[in-house]
């Protein structure tokens, strides 16, 4: 039997590991909850208008010439719960003048091997088509405790979302991860993740799914 005063010392060790496991908060898009594929006009927004919780800013691409990146949320496939994002590539060709979603800044422990995990899934009824290829650019930036940059420590990634590009998993079938190695800088308080969606050169049209994102403590 534990003994009172351990229970009490174990309480807040237990509470902050699992705050530490799961940021953002809303990471898995339940929030706002939607009754079918809305876009953010319609009632899709995860940052419920910027005022969160979990993301701060969301920037769809508005149509024109070079297409449009329409972003929003769906009950129609959901790795967790009975949500995910949607990011639906029209006839886009804008390069890296693309889509984004902020989050907001998530505290973090300094020094600490973290790891970035974002799930993500094709649209069977609209997988993505193109010569070229879209791209989730994953940008993680880091700030001291008075929200001041950490100058030359983000982290820069990407991962390729159309099939057999680099992402080999990636599937209208079944969900799969993109992960990577996030170590927190020695003066890190904070982290802000900012999730870009763009392409190569190449028009793009297609409909990707993605759920979970997480920055966690890497296991060691
Ligand atoms: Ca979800």
């Amino acid at each position: 039997m534990k003994s009172p005063l351990l229970t009490t010392l174990l309480l807040p060790l237990s509470l902050s590991l699992t705050l530490a496991a799961n940021l953002p908060e809303n990471g898995g898009f339940e929030d706002p909850p939607v009754s079918a594929r809305a876009t953010i006009q319609d009632g899709g927004d995860p940052t419920n208008g910027g005022s969160g919780p979990g993301w701060s800013k969301i920037r769809p691409k508005k149509a024109d010439s070079l297409g449009e990146i329409v972003l929003g949320l769906t009950n129609e496939v959901a790795h967790s719960g009975k949500q995910s994002l949607f990011v639906e590539f029209n006839h886009f060709l804008g390069g890296a003048n693309g889509a984004a979603l902020v989050s907001e800044m998530l505290p973090v422990q300094p020094g600490q091997d973290y790891l970035f995990s974002i799930w993500n899934r094709l649209d069977a009824n609209s997988p993505v088509t193109t010569s070229g290829t879209a791209i989730l650019k994953i940008n993680i930036g880091y700030f001291t405790s008075d929200a001041t940059p950490v100058a030359g420590k983000s982290l820069n990634t990407y991962a390729p979302l159309a099939p057999g590009r680099g992402n080999a998993e990636l599937s209208a079938q079944e969900w799969s991860v993109i992960e990577r190695k996030a170590p927190t800088p020695a003066d890190a308080a904070f982290a802000r993740i900012t999730l870009i969606w763009q392409s190569d050169a190449a028009e793009v049209t297609g409909t990707v799914f993605f759920d979970d994102v997480a920055l966690a403590i890497h296991p060691k």
